[in-house]
Formats: structure tokens, C-alpha cells, sequence
């Protein structure tokens, strides 16, 4: 209750949900995104239900401007309790062997160096105050490969190995890491996958019930309220009838 909680990518999908159950928990929050006009919609929303909200607009991968953003942050808002490292994307399903190179680049800068960014930038405040909380949203994805999810897979095992290396780190504070390894969950992620094939990103998610932002965002908010000597330190959250990143059983 009351913490300063950052969000990247909090205009669409589990960060957007993860803004809302935030609110919801009483926490004020720190919102981040590419999207100007939504990020100003979204922020007008939640400051009428009573949320204080500040709104920070860069792109992960420029690692300058969230430099900029973070440290132009008033006092008040500085001591950010709850880094939830989201922004992050899948491009393309195609063989490794024809991927495309521009995907590979887009997906590498934000799911890895746009996370590492932001953790480089935010952390250090946590330790000096012996006190925080980053909660990484991976991916099952992270677990193992499936068929044409070979860069994408590799980019969420690197968010479990930073979120492992990161905990490792700060095992001497009294920082929490948390690795959320979501499944299937319905947002915008497969038409951006598909570049915008709206038909084929529904192809994923018939004969399933997926997930959706707000099942995750639950488990966020419960690993941000769990007692201070409880590490929330990973958790898989699949859809019922997912059993891993390549096994879903369809009717
Ligand atoms: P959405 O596409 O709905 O949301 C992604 C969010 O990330 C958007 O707000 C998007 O902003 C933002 N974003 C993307 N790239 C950047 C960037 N370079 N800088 C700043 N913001 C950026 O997808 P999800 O909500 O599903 O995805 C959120 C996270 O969850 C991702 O890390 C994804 O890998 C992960 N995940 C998703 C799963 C799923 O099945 N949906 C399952 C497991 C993990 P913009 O609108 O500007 O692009
Ligand atoms: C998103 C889940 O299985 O589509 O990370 O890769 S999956």
C-alpha cells in the first residue's frame, strides 16, 4: 500500500492491467510508454478513481532519454518502490534460419537492454535505501523453446538470468526480485507479433481460454504485498489447458 510503482509499457495488455490492480492497491504510480496520447488517457482515468500518477514517455531501447526521465523525476517521486520491467515484444514466428534481422535487433533491445536500462537506472536508488522490489515479467518462453519462438525464447531465458543474476546481487539488501513467467495471456501481443495480421493473432488464442493482463498483474500485486521477508522469486502462470510454451490442448 502506498508504494511508488514504475511500469514500463503501460499502455496496452499485462502493464495496463498491472497500472489498474496497482491503483486498485492503493499504490501511486509512475507510468511509462511510447504512446503519448494513451499514456494521457490512461493517467486521467486512474487520477479520477483517486490514483496520483506521473507519466514518463520514452522508448526503453533509448537508453538516454529513460536516463533523462528517471533522474528529472521530482523529489517526491524519486524513491521508487516497485520497478515492474514490462515493455517487451515478440516479432515473427518464422524459422531461426529466416528470421529477420530487424526483429531480432527489436526484440534483443527492448526485452534485454531495454530491461537491463531500466534496471541500471532504478536499482541503485533501491539499494541505497536498502529497499525495493523489481518484478521482471518473463515468459514460459524463458523456459524452453518452441517452434519459431527461437529469439524471442532466448530474449525472456536472458530475463531469467538477469532476474537470477540481479537477486544473486542484492541477496545483502533487503531487495526482492521476481521473475513472472506468464503463458498464453490475450493482449495485443500476438498482432504485434504478426506485425498486424489481426486474424492470425486470434488464430492463437482459439479453443483456449488464455490468461489475461489481469491474472498476471494479480500475482504482481500479491508478490508486491507479500511480507518484506518473503521473495516472490518466480512463478509460471499458465492457462489451464497449456501445460508448457508448446503443449496446448485445444477444443
Ligand atoms: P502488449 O503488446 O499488449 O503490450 C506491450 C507493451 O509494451 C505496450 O505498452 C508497448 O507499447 C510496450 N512496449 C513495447 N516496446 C516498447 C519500447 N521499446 N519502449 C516502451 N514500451 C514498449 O503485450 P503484453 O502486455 O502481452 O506484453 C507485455 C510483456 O509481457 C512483454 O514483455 C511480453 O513479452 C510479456 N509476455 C506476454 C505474454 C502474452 O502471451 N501476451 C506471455 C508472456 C510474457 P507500444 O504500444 O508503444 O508498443
Ligand atoms: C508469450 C507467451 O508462449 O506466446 O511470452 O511465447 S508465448
Amino acid at each position: 500500500m502506498n508504494k511508488i510503482v514504475l511500469i514500463t509499457g503501460a499502455t496496452s495488455g499485462i502493464g495496463l492491467a498491472c497500472a489498474k490492480k496497482f491503483a486498485a492497491n492503493g499504490d501511486k504510480l509512475i507510468l511509462t510508454g511510447r504512446n503519448a496520447q494513451r499514456l494521457a488517457e490512461i493517467c486521467s482515468e486512474l487520477k479520477a478513481l483517486g490514483t496520483q500518477v506521473f507519466t514518463l514517455i520514452f522508448d526503453v531501447r533509448d537508453k538516454d532519454a529513460a536516463q533523462k526521465s528517471i533522474e528529472q523525476l521530482p523529489a517526491e517521486w524519486q524513491n521508487i518502490d516497485v520497478l515492474v520491467n514490462n515493455a517487451g515484444l515478440a516479432l515473427g514466428l518464422e524459422p531461426e534460419y529466416e528470421g529477420s534481422f530487424d526483429d531480432w535487433e527489436t526484440m534483443i533491445d527492448t526485452n534485454i537492454k531495454g530491461l537491463l536500462t531500466m534496471t541500471r537506472l532504478v536499482v541503485p536508488g533501491m539499494v541505497a535505501r536498502n529497499s525495493g522490489h523489481i518484478i521482471n515479467i518473463g515468459s514460459v518462453a524463458g523456459d524452453a523453446a518452441y517452434a519459431g519462438g527461437n529469439v524471442y525464447c532466448a530474449t525472456k531465458a536472458a530475463v531469467k538470468a538477469l532476474s537470477d543474476g540481479l537477486r544473486i546481487d542484492v541477496a545483502n539488501t533487503a531487495i526482492r526480485v521476481t521473475n513472472l513467467k506468464p503463458g498464453l495471456v490475450e493482449t495485443n501481443f500476438s498482432n504485434v507479433r504478426f506485425h498486424g495480421d489481426n486474424d492470425r493473432a486470434a488464430n492463437v488464442y482459439k479453443g483456449i481460454k488464455p490468461l489475461t493482463g489481469d491474472d498476471i498483474a494479480d500475482v504482481a500485486v500479491y508478490a508486491s504485498n507479500a511480507p518484506a521477508h518473503v521473495q516472490i522469486a518466480e512463478v509460471l502462470i499458465l492457462a489451464t489447458h497449456q501445460a508448457s510454451g508448446s503443449v496446448i490442448v485445444r477444443n
